[in-house]
């Protein structure tokens, strides 16, 4: 799509700006190109500086991480927290330890998570940190001492009113327990709000774990009716073997779908009689191994191929859920040749901006990140309801809740694409409904 001409300045302006920044000039690309529009329609959304403000986060945090490994020796690394936008609530979003982490995928994140945040209708503002440490091999130990010396530093930054983080790649309930841990002994206070994902013995939510995965289906299911379709019957393809891989792939099952493969950053399986998740959680939740342990272990009709392209798999449903741009033109291509109806980012940001375009010029149904992905962000928030009213709900109360919020979030995306004349188109629509409420709440606070 081509960006509006009141908008190519801004554009050009955040990339020089943020020289190098891959992919935090192609997410402010995608979100710039849908506001058109909106300035088309409402002038003054585009006055005081507005768009160019939502583009600049508010603070941005780097910080130096040392820590001891276990042979002694002394091991640096640089940790992030970017503070993107507080106009909804406090900065809210996830952690990633990831060798590939830097400070402009630490943005891209953080600005995504902006207008997912808005779009789930609670009071969360958007922010996402980080470090570039990598935990693939690393001892219990070694996790440990590094996740208290990330917080050594970032706890001065947070607080239950002011900035909370949560989990990504590479940090689930293990990392979250350390964080806390090390948050509560430097402050010395027990503010359960301060951080979400929590274990369920400390102040979690029932239903986080699950809530990324489970939402992104249940996008899908909602997206697929407006079709008058369902999952049943159907094969889906997900990409990844982490957390949220691993409960879209239980979502899709329990709604009577199969799921013909999954991958890691090695390469993926294929498994005739549709993936094994106790195995899979066995593999990846308990023991941290590699994916070909999964053909290792079952053999009979299942395949490894190292390397390789997952999308290359047949599927009628394709839930992308392991990191940015992984889905390229090319992936597209072939998925749209094997007849794929739908795609549902469970990543954020997996498809790039090829591939979305290729979907959407075939009619496939597509679900962008910021909306699919939404239901991690917004149970996190229910966690916080719940610290703060010091309560614990039950599992089917929280995923009651989480299920109402994705169908929220669809039909505000469908609509607004509706309001703006690209029916279907539900990128423009989260773009849009997603803007328009940070745009609100930011005019309302004046110039901030
Ligand atoms: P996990 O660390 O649990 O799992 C990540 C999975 O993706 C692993 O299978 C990993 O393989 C694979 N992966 C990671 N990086 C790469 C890479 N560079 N190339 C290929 N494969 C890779 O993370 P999550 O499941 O939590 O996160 C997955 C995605 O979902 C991310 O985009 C995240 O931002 C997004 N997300 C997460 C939410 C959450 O609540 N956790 C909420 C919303 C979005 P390997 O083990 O080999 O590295
Ligand atoms: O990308 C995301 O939405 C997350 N990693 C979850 C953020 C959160 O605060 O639960």
């Amino acid at each position: 799509m081509q960006i509006d001409e009141k908008l190519e300045p801004i554009l050009a302006e955040v990339l020089r700006r943020n020289a190098g920044e891959a992919e935090f000039h192609q997410a402010v690309r995608e979100v710039l190109e849908s506001l058109g529009r909106v300035v088309a329609k409402h002038p003054d959304y585009a006055e005081d500086a507005l768009i160019e403000r939502i583009c600049e986060p508010e603070r941005q945090i780097i910080f130096r991480v040392p820590w001891v490994d276990d042979s002694g020796q002394v091991q640096i690394n640089r940790g992030f927290r970017v503070q993107f936008n507080s106009a909804l609530g406090p900065y809210k979003g996830g952690i990633r330890f990831h060798p590939s982490v830097n400070l402009g995928i630490i943005k891209f994140l953080g600005f995504e998570q902006t207008f997912k945040n808005a779009l789930t209708g609670l009071p969360i503002g958007g922010g996402k940190g980080g470090s570039d440490f990598n935990p693939r091999g690393r001892s219990d130990a070694e996790i440990m001492r590094f996740c208290q010396s990330f917080m050594t530093e970032l706890h001065r930054h947070l607080g239950e009113h002011t900035d909370v983080p949560a989990g990504d790649i590479g940090v689930g309930g293990r990392e979250i327990g350390y964080m806390f841990g090390q948050y509560k002994r430097l402050t010395n206070r027990y503010e359960a709000g301060v951080l979400t994902g929590k274990g369920l013995a400390y102040g979690g939510s029932r239903a986080r774990r699950e809530a990324t995965g489970y939402g992104a289906v249940y996008f899908v299911e909602r997206m697929l009716a407006t079709r008058g379709t369902d999952f049943a019957g159907k094969t889906a393809v997900v990409s990844g073997a982490g957390n949220v891989a691993i409960y879209t792939m239980e979502k899709i099952r329990a709604f009577g779908g199969s799921v013909a493969a999954c991958s890691d950053s090695t390469g993926y399986v294929v498994d005739e009689n549709g993936i094994d998740l106790d195995l899979v959680k066995e593999i990846k939740e308990v023991r941290r191994e590699r994916i070909s342990e999964y053909a290792r272990l079952k053999r009979t009709g299942t395949h490894y191929i190292e390397n390789g392209s997952i999308w290359d798999v047949p599927c009628q449903i394709a839930m992308p859920s392991a990191t940015q741009n992984e889905l390229t033109g090319k992936d597209a291509r072939k998925l749209v040749r094997n007849g794929v109806l739908a795609v549902g980012e469970g990543a954020n940001m997996p498809s790039t901006p090829d591939a979305v375009r290729i979907f959407q010029e075939a009619g496939v149904l597509f679900a962008p990140g910021k909306a699919a992905n939404a239901g991690g962000v917004a149970t996190s928030a229910l966690e916080m309801q719940q610290n703060a009213s010091r309560d614990s709900w039950t599992f089917e109360q929280t995923e009651e809740r989480l299920a109402a919020i994705m169908r929220n979030i669809h039909d505000s995306c469908a609509e607004t694409a509706e309001e703006y004349g690209a029916p279907g188109d539900y990128v423009l629509g989260a773009n849009i409904a997603g803007f328009v409420r940070v745009a609100q709440a930011m005019r309302a606070l004046g110039v901030t």
